[in-house]
């Protein structure tokens, strides 16, 4: 949700981390975190050795940092096996008999596996993949609910160095056949479904049909649901039938620091989601550090990140970062509200939960299905929280801060993308003052600033483009088979800095504040998306002669997708064509990116170089009161007239 700048500006509460929290804390005090910043920034490669010589190397590297914008190849030379970081080292310690993974599905059955199990299961996975014919640098789709099996598949790949590409379960098949040609996967791991609010998501079914045509060779099939699902001969094995009879005996190879450990497909301003493509040592670097810092995990806390695994918070945030840690962490299969609104408020109290990270667009569901229902549940575990995807409205801030953390708990507001890997902008709990709707200041090592188009600097509270200006470990290194892309979109913007492609100011503090993107992406519940790829969709419907989808701002998602369309000639502008788009869409793309609002017209507005006007549509779709209010499209004359107006602007 992007904030007023009256909001901002008139938003001057702050939040000092009690005495109590900054005793024990990995940061205690400002002066520590300028202290930490200032070596960084002196000294980044310096630093960073550091904190990436925390992690398990075989090898030493000879360079901490080779540089040529836009090329960042960190710890050169150096080399390590991620999977061991995570598992290996903490199971030749006392915690190999500590729990890793707490594991609870919708249904409400339970599994816990200690570091141990995790590694054992880990290798066998290993072992079953090296046997279905899977080498280093080979791609392996992932395809699956929040089971236990997922992080094992992501940690398996890791471990014999074939890049994962997991897609979250809410996309399409054609979204993930996409996916699947794009990175050329020769193997897709699924389950025979997953449960979501009572239902079973039809995974296997999915693959089915996104296989078709493409180079993968065999699909690995998870028991989770004791659904019947259509086996392919020769094609598909059971998951049972292949990891648990493998052996448990595995000695993990080492690569290269800069060897590819994924590819993560997200929504950038064209049709085409991107591959992002990630590293060894240089992101597990990133997730290690920020778990550690932001997070500020004991070995007493339970860890519960509700992100899906099929997003980057996923990756980072519930296996590789609080693994790497040695930490333990909570995984939850299902619906927020399944069977009642309270799910999550009952599965903190069960467990113990101690360290809670959601999404704003989560929040402002649980206040609106209202206050009683954590109050229903024992939340004293808790003693720090987390926000991400989105900006948080400094109204959910503080809800979030009363209801769940009873005044007690500091909250960590985190800026990061799919492409920087791990967090980048956001305080320390122990140290921070927080001010409501603020991810406050960049971490130690992170050159973040605000600056014009031109690099220079926005001055105190004046808007800008949200950039980095300094190299960091756990950067994206290019997007997959697009090299040339990676450069224009990342680095072609803003001369010598990373372009984030959000704005933001920063007050007279020193604090961010992240105005929403500044391109052509959206932010719908937390799901970065495209318009274009919204737009594809519809245009790829025989009925539809042209598309035009923006953004309008929702109380609970963010933004809600609407969609301006002109049909063919002689196709009926009806409801039931707009049902029929909106399925259209979700059969496409996912049940995420189902536009809200469909809105006819007999065209879109244009200017005279043939480009859509967004930003007329923008605010027709918003309603705005500023001009068109009481414009509806189908009066196309309101439209041109509106779109002259504009045009003069221009
Ligand atoms: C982690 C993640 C990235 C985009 C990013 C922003 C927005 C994320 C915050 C935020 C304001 C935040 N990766 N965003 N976190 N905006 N405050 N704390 O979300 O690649 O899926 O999305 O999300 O616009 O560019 S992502």
């Amino acid at each position: 949700m992007s904030q007023s700048i009256e909001s901002v500006l008139t938003e001057n509460r702050s939040f000092a981390p009690s005495e109590e929290f900054a005793r024990a804390a990995q940061v205690k005090s400002m002066a520590q975190y300028e202290e930490m910043y200032r070596r960084a920034d002196e000294d980044p490669e310096g630093y960073w050795a550091e904190v990436a010589s925390e992690l398990a190397w075989t090898k030493k590297w000879s360079k901490t940092l080779d540089w040529k914008l836009p090329d960042a190849k960190w710890f050169v030379g150096g080399q390590l096996n991620a999977s061991v970081s995570c598992l290996d080292r903490h199971v030749a310690t006392w915690r190999k008999n500590k729990a890793a993974l707490l594991w609870e599905g919708e249904p409400g059955d339970t599994r816990v596996l200690t570091y141990g199990q995790l590694h054992r299961e880990v290798c066998k996975a290993a072992n079953a993949l090296i046997a279905l014919g899977v080498k280093k640098g080979d791609f392996v789709a992932i395809y699956l609910p929040m089971i236990p099996e997922a992080a094992i598949a992501m940690l398996a790949c890791a471990r014999i160095g074939a890049p994962h590409t997991v897609v979250f379960g809410g996309f399409s098949a054609e979204a993930l056949g996409d996916r699947i040609k794009d990175a050329k996967a020769k193997i897709v791991i699924t389950s025979d479904g997953g449960w979501r609010r009572g239902a079973i998501v039809p995974l296997k079914e999915n693959v089915d049909r996104a296989v078709e045509g493409t180079s993968i060779e065999k699909v690995v099939v998870v028991k989770r649901c004791a659904n019947d699902v259509a086996m392919k001969d020769g094609r598909d094995v059971w998951w049972h039938d292949t990891v648990d009879v493998a052996s448990p005996r595995h000695e993990a190879e080492s690569f290269d620091s800069e060897h590819t450990l994924f590819t993560l497909y997200t929504s950038g301003t064209t049709g085409k989601p991107k591959g992002i493509l990630h590293t060894t040592g240089g992101y597990l670097t990133g997730a290690y550090y920020t778990t550690k810092l932001v997070f500020d995990l004991r070995d007493e806390d339970i860890f519960w990140c509700t992100a899906d695994i099929g997003w980057v918070t996923g990756h980072s945030y519930v296996v590789y970062g609080p693994l790497a840690n040695g930490a333990t962490v909570l995984m939850y299969e299902g619906a927020p509200n399944q069977p009642g609104p309270d799910r999550f408020w009952d599965i903190i109290a069960k467990w113990g939960v101690t360290v809670f990270y959601t999404a704003p667009t989560a929040i402002r569901a649980f206040m609106r299905w209202g206050d009683q229902w954590p109050a229903k549940h024992d939340l004293s575990s808790l003693r720090l929280l987390g926000s991400v995807g989105e900006p948080i409205n400094p109204e959910a801030w503080m809800w979030y801060r009363e209801q769940i953390g009873h005044n007690r708990c500091p909250i960590v507001d985190t800026w990061w993308q799919t492409e920087t890997g791990s967090i980048m902008i956001s305080p320390l709990p122990g140290a921070t003052p927080t001010k409501p709707g603020s991810a406050t200041r960049p971490l130690p090592g992170i050159a973040a600033d605000v600056v014009h188009k031109d690099g220079t600097p926005a001055k105190a509270n004046e808007g800008g483009f949200l950039v980095i200006k300094k190299p960091w470990p756990s950067m994206l290194r290019t997007i997959f088979g697009d090299h040339e892309r990676f450069q224009k979109t990342y680095f072609g913007e803003v001369a010598g800095c990373y372009f984030a492609g959000d704005g933001a100011r920063k007050d007279a503090d020193g604090y961010f504040w992240v105005m929403g993107r500044v391109d052509d992406v959206i932010n719908v519940a937390g799901h970065r998306l495209s318009t274009m790829e919204v737009e594809s969709a519809l245009v790829s419907h025989p009925k539809v002669a042209e598309a035009a989808v923006v953004g309008r701002p929702d109380d609970l998602k963010g933004q809600a997708i609407v969609a301006f369309v002109t049909p063919r000639q002689g196709v009926a502008a009806d409801e039931a064509l707009a049902k029929v788009l909106r399925e259209h869409v979700s059969s496409q793309i996912g049940a995420l990116a189902r536009p809200e609002e469909i809105r006819f017209a007999e065209a879109l507005p244009k200017t005279r170089s043939g480009k859509i006007m967004r930003r007329l549509l923008r605010e027709v779709a918003s309603g705005s009161k500023s001009r068109g209010d009481t414009t509806t499209l189908e009066d196309q004359g309101v439209l041109e007239r509106l779109a002259q107006s504009f045009a003069q602007e221009e």
